[in-house]
């Protein structure tokens, strides 16, 4: 059983891990910077560990540092949140050979999956569709490239293997264009990740992104718990996320949803996961899997009425899932809008002193924050200070109760991008529902100045 878990992460995710851990009667440490004293989850927390200097690569990167502080605190097991180690199979392995249990999946699948070529093969391996493109990884000879390319049709993308999440990727739009990408994309990917191995998809132009959640027990048990749309984005860092995703039916939620529940079965899955589809004229196609607990699952903990967290420390215990799919059931329609301490107009990080905050609340409403009043954003992390989430019977009443939401949420003192959600949320075309990839982009940059 664990009595007693280090929380590995910082801001709004520590919290709710923490909250996760105090409705089960678990025990928590929190392990901070020494820019992060004053965190919220760090002033709750039973114990706390200062395990570096500010700059994330020596303290919430430092993997020795977390596993000295679980041995000095007995943590039974640690949960590492998104970003920083969540995906590093390395830091799961020495979690796990350090006697503790970590509280995501085995590191062999983190591994395996973090391998976008790997990925891909078990991924068609399982049946699930992916993108039309090269079995595996790219050969050295450039006219076998181009012989491939030729046969998936141009544009194509050149991706990296140990790429994903946007970075180490390159479109090509026509033959003459491919040996250059080929190497410049090599050549990035082998600097960024030391593995030079590259991989060729069709391009899809207009796609919406559409990810599945999964959660799968260690006694061979796995449910889907439906789709989140998360295309409104901006570089790759997502604004806006929706559950379930407009115009999916039933019967294509029920049909890939359970094909992916059975993929996890076949890998021997442990813990929460997301396929990522890219979604366009009515298809989908694999792109991704995310081995961690993601910024976005509220939405799925709104329409489900699971908490994820809760059911992966569940999982890290050894019990048995308590949910069978049959009893899965969406309810109604949720949206989250992440709320990120910049400037509205040049997108730039404000850190700074909130001089004073309000939470919204009321019927639907929930909000995952570390905000409190006197609370200042440090300059050394990602901007994202909370989220708030908007739960309704339907996709316009969640969308006007965002509204509401946003009307009642005060962050004084620094600047954030709630002014860009409300001009979001008052968008004929995205209250119409499945606005591609592109859409944010495209819309920023039509707008006069
Ligand atoms: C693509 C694509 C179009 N066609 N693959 C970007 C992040 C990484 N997860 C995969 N990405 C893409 N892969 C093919 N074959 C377009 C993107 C893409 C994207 C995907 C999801 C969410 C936002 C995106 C923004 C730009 C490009």
């Amino acid at each position: 059983m664990l009595d007693k878990v280090l929380i590995a992460n910082r801001g709004e995710i520590a919290l709710r891990v923490l909250r996760a851990c105090r409705d089960m009667g678990i025990r928590t440490v929190a392990v901070h910077s020494e820019a992060d004293r004053d965190l919220l989850h760090v002033r709750l927390a039973d114990e706390s560990v200062c395990i570096g200097p500010a700059d994330s690569q020596q303290s919430y990167l430092n993997i020795p540092a977390i596993i000295s502080a679980a041995e000095v605190t007995n943590a039974a097991g640690i949960h590492p949140g998104y970003g920083f180690l969540s995906e590093n199979a390395d830091f799961a392995e020495r979690v796990e050979s350090s006697g503790f249990v970590f509280i995501g999946p085995r590191a062999q699948n983190i591994r395996e999956m973090g391998d976008k070529v790997a990925a891909r093969k078990v991924a068609t391996d399982t049946g699930i569709p992916c993108v039309p493109g090269s079995d595996g990884a790219l050969p050295e000879s450039v006219d076998e490239c181009r012989g491939l390319a030729r046969e998936v049709g141009y544009p194509v993308m050149i991706k990296a293997s140990a790429g994903g999440g946007g970075r180490g990727m390159r479109v090509v739009e026509e033959e003459d264009a491919l040996e250059e990408a080929l190497n410049l994309t090599r050549a990035e990917a082998e600097a960024a990740f030391g593995n030079g191995e590259v991989y060729l998809e069709k391009f899809l132009e207009r796609p919406r992104h559409v990810e599945f959640q999964i959660l799968a027990d260690t006694h061979g048990n796995a449910i889907h718990v439906g789709e989140r749309d998360c295309s409104v984005q901006r570089r790759h860092q997502k604004v806006l996320e929706e559950s379930p995703a407009p115009g999916i039916t039933q019967q294509q939620r029920q049909q890939l949803g359970e094909r992916l529940a059975e993929a996890c079965q076949q890998m021997n899955y442990r813990g929460l996961g997301t396929f990522e589809f890219l979604y366009q004229d009515g298809e989908f196609y694999f792109i991704e899997m995310n081995t961690r607990i993601q910024v976005e699952h509220p939405v799925t903990e709104m329409v489900t009425g699971i908490d994820l967290v809760r059911h992966q420390l569940l999982v890290a215990q050894g019990e048995p899932l308590s949910i069978q799919q049959s009893e899965m059931q969406m309810r109604g329609h949720a949206v989250e809008c992440r709320i990120n301490a910049e400037d509205p107009e040049t997108f730039l990080p404000q850190p700074g002193l909130v001089e004073h905050f309000h939470s919204p609340g009321g019927p639907g409403v929930r909000m995952d924050t570390h905000l409190y009043t006197g609370y200042r954003v440090p300059p050394h992390y990602d901007s994202m200070i909370g989220k708030v989430i908007a739960h309704a019977r339907d996709r316009t009443v969640a969308l006007r109760r965002m509204n509401r939401a946003l009307t009642e949420l005060v962050v004084d003192g620094i600047r954030t991008n709630v002014p860009l959600h409300q001009e979001l949320l008052n968008d004929e075309e995205f209250q119409a529902g499945g606005v591609n990839i592109h859409w944010l982009e495209r819309r920023a940059k039509s707008e006069p100045e």
